[in-house]
């Protein structure tokens, strides 16, 4: 692999629109820190840039929510967010924000070159234009009913019930959140980056280049240029983001996923006059942290911004990791169901290092991953308890007894003895290749290795048992333990900074040279060592069940689930079910039947015939809103008269325990007819 003089390492830039979470943590920002500490232990010049991405609709949205303004929004979750990363030890070399001048500035400077060259096309699309308040509105805007599950407040880009992803013409009945009035379609111009045009190039660099990208990052780029890339537009009828900067561009902003990237630029200009050494010399190797959800558009589109601009390195390697889930649950900002990092801290103060380590080890790195209390409090107590911590705590005291705090000298080495002394510089090298390859969960099992050595060597050894009549071989034993302690004090620095930290202090030997880990004369006979103490402390059974009883209690008030479930009917064969016949379908017309409280008589399109379906759903739906629906309908019900009208099938609905109905629709458009198995 070509030899860099120097590292660009960039962390996403994390919404400035809520605290961080152990999913951030575990995707992006511990494996950034790892692999940045292992640099800078190796001396690689190196810098690490993140900062908050301060654009965006879902800002404005909560802004408007709350009645502040975006930049008070963007204010309080910078601040906190850069906090939260600094009590975890993620040691940016900056964290900036692109609501500053300096980005402003460098993503005005990048849209212009694009501009003048041509780069763009300029489209002219209907958006949907809200004339009372006088603003065209972005999907989060718009809300209405969800073709598919009848949702009244799905959102013009999505449905958070039925999860189907829609474009606002979708929706039945739009309304605006902002004046509640119906919106208009109205023409607007907008720049459009055009990513087809890019094709050849992104397959050359990525399917020809980046075969040794990791397999989730390299397939979803993959599926992405088979599939062939649309022009993707650039810009945004907001009043809030980078102003386009060009002539006739009022009242538009850059996409945020436009100027966001372009953060990491700027973020550079601020910490350095030599930024350009970083981003515009092939020397520099870019490596991009990122979360899965943000592939495209580190591999597809900025690579693009930056190769049709003509004067930045591309990124060198890109090692997305996945999702992780909580207790196996989806992590939810807005389900509440996460562990914020802020109150991990207030109940664990001073323990971030275990979540760091509980989180590399169970990183989601080739495929989402779970996090569970009780495995957070198994890793604590049975591995860095047990283990690391012990066997640095047992050297430590022992040398303080046995010879009163100074490194004994090495005496006559035994076959053990040259078997431990002999693993250790193997441990090392396993370790750099996993860091080397961003397999960070193997490079930290490679870390406990040598802790498990040391525990295992003291444990077999017994220096306790043998000091009495043999006290020259207990100096030996020691001598070697404390080699292993001071390894370790430099292997796990870039997983553990804290405990690493303090080890150094037991052992008060200072910053050690990363390439003396793992010898045999890496504390010499004669150092007076300091006080030892406990690295890592139990996690009680009582800690664990505080956290798992406060998820249990989000999520009851998550699903105000009762105990009133109707019981599960008896089992049915295969055959009884598939003698049902259900097929999707749409509702053509509604109408109350007369006389009637809860009869609907609906018209389907059933995609074989178009029938009559009386159903029991008025008190739920206003006819006019259902019309349009797509539904899923049992077709060979037999008939039956309701009312004097012939019924010929059943629209399938779920209802919950509070008696809320709900369509059972297909999550995405299908043919009508299309059979539900
Ligand atoms: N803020 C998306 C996210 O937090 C976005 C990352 C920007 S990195 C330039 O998932
Ligand atoms: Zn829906």
């Amino acid at each position: 692999m070509k030899k860099f003089k120097r590292y660009l390492i960039t962390s996403a830039l994390p919404y400035a629109n809520g605290p961080i979470h152990i999913g951030h943590l575990a995707g992006v920002y511990v494996p950034s820190d790892i692999y940045t500490r292992y640099l800078r232990l190796r001396k690689r010049d190196v810098i690490h840039v993140c900062g908050s991405d301060e654009h965006g609709v879902p800002i404005t949205f909560k802004a408007r929510q709350e009645g502040i303004t975006p930049q008070q929004i963007v204010d309080r979750y910078h601040e906190m967010n850069k906090k939260a990363f600094e009590d975890f030890g993620i040691s940016f070399d900056i964290y900036s924000r692109t609501s500053n001048a300096l980005h402003y500035e460098t993503a005005s400077e990048i849209f212009r070159k694009l501009d003048e060259k041509g780069e763009f096309i300029e489209k002219t699309t209907p958006q949907y234009f809200d004339e009372e308040a006088g603003q065209f509105l972005a999907d989060r805007y718009i809300q209405g009913t969800c073709p598919h599950c009848g949702n009244e407040n799905a959102y013009g880009d999505q449905c958070e019930k039925c999860g189907s992803s829609l474009n606002a013409t979708d929706l039945i009945n739009p309304r605006s959140t902002i004046s509640g009035s119906t919106p208009v379609m109205k023409d607007t111009r907008h720049w459009f980056l055009p990513l087809d045009k890019y094709e050849p190039f992104l397959k050359n660099w990525i399917l020809e280049g980046k075969k040794h990208w990791k397999p989730n990052v390299y397939g979803q780029c993959k599926s992405w240029l088979d599939h062939g890339l649309q022009p993707r537009a650039v810009s945004r009828d907001l009043d809030w983001g980078v102003p386009v900067p060009v002539e006739n561009a009022e009242g538009k902003v850059l996409y945020v996923w436009f100027d966001a990237p372009i953060g990491y630029i700027s973020a550079t200009k601020e910490l350095t006059e030599d930024w350009e050494k970083y981003w515009k010399d092939s020397d520099t190797r870019m490596i991009h942290f990122i979360g899965k959800d943000n592939i495209v558009f580190h591999c597809i589109v900025f690579p693009s911004v930056l190769n049709a601009e003509g004067s930045y390195i591309l990124p060198d390697n890109v090692p997305a990791n996945e999702f992780l889930n909580l207790e196996n649950d989806k992590i939810s900002t807005s389900r509440n169901w996460a562990v914020w990092l802020h109150e991990y801290l207030g109940d664990f103060p001073g323990r971030e290092d275990v979540l760091r380590y509980v989180l590399c080890a169970n990183a989601p790195e080739t495929k989402d991953n779970d996090f569970t209390w009780k495995d957070f409090q198994a890793r604590n107590n049975n591995e860095l308890v047990a283990i690391y911590g012990n066997f640095v705590n047992r050297a430590i005291v022992l040398t303080h007894k046995y010879f009163q705090g100074k490194v004994p000298g090495c005496g006559e080495l035994n076959d053990y003895d040259r078997k431990v002394l002999a693993e250790m510089p193997v441990i090392r090298k396993n370790l750099e290749n996993s860091m080397e390859q961003f397999r960070f969960r193997e490079a930290l099992k490679e870390a406990m290795t040598l802790a498990r050595l040391g525990n295992k060597y003291l444990a077999d050894t017994e220096p306790w048992i043998i000091f009495k009549n043999n006290p020259e071989r207990v100096k030996t034993i020691l001598n070697i333990s404390l080699q292993i302690c001071a390894s370790l004090s430099v292997v796990t620095e870039p997983f553990l900074p804290r405990s690493a930290a303090r080890l150094k202090g037991f052992l008060n030997t200072g910053d050690i040279d990363w390439e003396l880990a793992g010898t045999a004369d890496l504390i010499p006979a004669g150092h007076v060592i300091g006080k030892g103490g406990l690295l890592f402390e139990k996690v009680t059974d009582e800690e664990i069940d505080k956290q798992i009883n406060k998820l249990m209690a989000t999520r009851k008030q998550n699903e105000k689930v009762t105990d009133s479930l109707p019981p599960v009917k008896g089992n049915i064969s295969y055959e009884e079910f598939s003698a049902m016949d259900i097929r999707t379908g749409t509702i053509l017309s509604a109408e109350k039947v007369a006389k009637t409280k809860k009869l609907l008589k609906l018209s389907i399109d059933t995609g074989i015939d178009t029938r009559t379906v009386v159903s029991g759903i008025a008190e739920h739906f206003d006819p006019a809103k259902i019309t349009g629906m797509q539904v899923s309908i049992l077709v060979n019900l037999e008939p039956r008269k309701i009312r004097g009208i012939e019924s010929q099938g059943m629209i399938l609905m779920a209802e919950d325990t509070e008696g809320k109905l709900v369509f059972i629709s297909p999550a995405d458009k299908i043919h009508n007819g299309s059979v539900v198995r």
